[in-house]
C-alpha cells in the first residue's frame, strides 16, 4: 500500500514535469518522388507559466531543418526563416500551411510516403527536449482545393505554389 502510493506520487511528478510542453496534430507532408523538400505542421501547447520558444528541430531523414513563416504579399506567397517560434505562457501556437511551418530540406530517402513515421527531436528554450514520431500524410490535394475556393482567381498566380514547391529565397538575416 505504502509502496503503491510512493509509486503513484513518482508517476504524478514525472507527468507534471513532462507535460509543460505538448506537441499535437503533428504531420509531415508526403512528397512526390522527385521533390527534395517537404514541410511539417503541428500545434505546440505550453502548459507552463513562462513563455517558451522552440529553438531547433533535428531529424536524420533530411539534411537540414529550418523554421519558416509564410505570408501573402501582392498575391504572391513568400516565406522567411525565423530564429525560433514563440509559445506564450499557458497558450499554444499552431504551425499550419500558409503560416508558420517546419521546413525540411534534402530528403534522404525520397519520397516521403503517407503512413510512414519518422523521428524528430524538438529543443525548447526551457531545456526541454521532446522526441516524437511524426506521421507522413498526403494533404496536398485537400489543401489546394480549400485554398482555391477562398482565393480570388484574378489574383491567383499562374502556378499554385505551396511551402513544398516554393522557391526558397535565402532571406536569412545575418547570423
Ligand atoms: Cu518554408
Amino acid at each position: 500500500m505504502f509502496k503503491k502510493s510512493i509509486l503513484s506520487l513518482l508517476l504524478l511528478c514525472s507527468s507534471i514535469y513532462a507535460s509543460s510542453i505538448e506537441i499535437t496534430n503533428a504531420y509531415i507532408r508526403a512528397t512526390p518522388p522527385m521533390v527534395p523538400n517537404s514541410a511539417a505542421f503541428l500545434s505546440i501547447v505550453n502548459n507552463s507559466n513562462e513563455d517558451i520558444t522552440l529553438d531547433s528541430i533535428t531529424s536524420n531523414i533530411v539534411s537540414n531543418i529550418e523554421m519558416h513563416n509564410s505570408s501573402m504579399k501582392n498575391a504572391v506567397m513568400s516565406m522567411k526563416q525565423v530564429k525560433n517560434i514563440l509559445i506564450k505562457a499557458n497558450s499554444s501556437t499552431t504551425l499550419k500551411p500558409g503560416s508558420l511551418h517546419i521546413m525540411l530540406f534534402g530528403i534522404k530517402n525520397k519520397p516521403l510516403k503517407a503512413g510512414d513515421k519518422h523521428e524528430f527531436i524538438f529543443n525548447f528554450s526551457n531545456k526541454e527536449i521532446l522526441t516524437l514520431q511524426l506521421s507522413v500524410k498526403s494533404v496536398m490535394q485537400g489543401m489546394m482545393h480549400s485554398k482555391m475556393k477562398k482565393m480570388d482567381h484574378s489574383l491567383m498566380p499562374m502556378k499554385m505554389q505551396d511551402e513544398t514547391a516554393m522557391k526558397h529565397k535565402k532571406m536569412i538575416e545575418s547570423k
